[in-house]
């Protein structure tokens, strides 16, 4: 029924229309509570108004299922998106130039105000600033990463500021009762290869996640207790991301990094 017939047809269809909109603007609001904010294509429902498109725009149900969803030519920025059989989340996107479409999972720099040494269950659900620094969430990684084939960049800013990156061709996150485990494919890229070793006691690569709480490291002692934030450790690392002021990624930068991302995005083969 067309918006002008309202005054003809009674008050019913005007009332669930109001009654949509205000739930959908709840879910904005909370949405939008902990320190977050939406980047402008998701309010842009709300301006394609008033015709059938509002009605459309409220019944819409799926959103990117991460970053390389988001249509093309979009600006790198905040957007929401859900993973198959999740809530909808807020993430960061780098959408910029032809290699768009990366879901960032991860961000820090050395000035950061994040302790990064928090528990087991603050690293499941994320904490930080999505515009900032933050911590996607182990839970929200794992769950992104099952949904297809995965490739991950590590961006890293060395001692001197330069931009650096390691890229390996396969990522997934085991899920939480296999501990989070960190599976990785062949590396390329000039940061150097910091996530996986012939070494036993700095390999990343194929270890479980641990936190201050859950020591799933193959170190005698605690290396998040030792490192400060969770981390896929072994006896203990060759490269921390995880951490406040000290980040280190092979002999590349060692506790003098500048800021480090990771991104994920599907890999060209599926
Ligand atoms: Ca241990």
């Amino acid at each position: 029924m067309p918006l002008g017939d309202r005054r003809s047809g009674g008050h019913s269809w005007v009332d669930t229309m109001v009654a949509q909109c205000l739930v959908l603007l709840v879910s904005v609001l909370v949405l939008t509570a902990p320190g977050y904010s939406m980047h402008a294509q998701t309010l842009n429902i709300f301006k394609k108004s008033p015709s059938n498109t509002l009605a459309t725009a409220l019944k819409k149900t799926s959103w990117p299922k991460d970053c390389s969803e988001v249509s093309a030519g979009s600006p790198s920025g905040v957007y929401v998106i859900q993973p198959t059989g999740l809530h909808p989340i807020l993430v960061s996107c780098e959408m910029d130039g032809r290699d768009g479409g990366w879901t960032v999972i991860q961000r820090n720099r050395q000035s950061t105000e994040i302790t990064w040494a928090e528990s087991w269950s603050t690293y499941k659900h994320g904490f930080g600033n999505v515009h900032t620094e933050y911590w996607l969430g182990t839970e929200y990684i794992h769950q992104i990463s099952k949904q297809k084939v995965y490739q991950v960049r590590f961006v890293i800013w060395d001692a001197s500021n330069n931009t650096k990156f390691a890229d390996y061709n396969f990522f997934a996150v085991e899920d939480e009762s296999h501990g989070y485990r960190l599976r990785l494919g062949t590396y390329s890229g000039t940061a150097g290869d910091a996530m996986d070793s012939d070494n036993p006691r700095n390999v990343h690569n194929n270890m479980k996640f641990s936190t201050k709480d859950r020591d799933q490291d193959t170190y005698r002692g605690n290396c998040a207790s030792r490192s400060g934030g969770g981390w896929w450790y072994s006896a203990c690392y060759a490269a921390r991301l995880n951490v406040k002021g000290g980040i280190t990624w092979g002999s590349l930068c060692n506790g003098n990094c500048k800021a480090s991302a990771i991104l994920i995005k599907p890999a060209p083969y599926q």
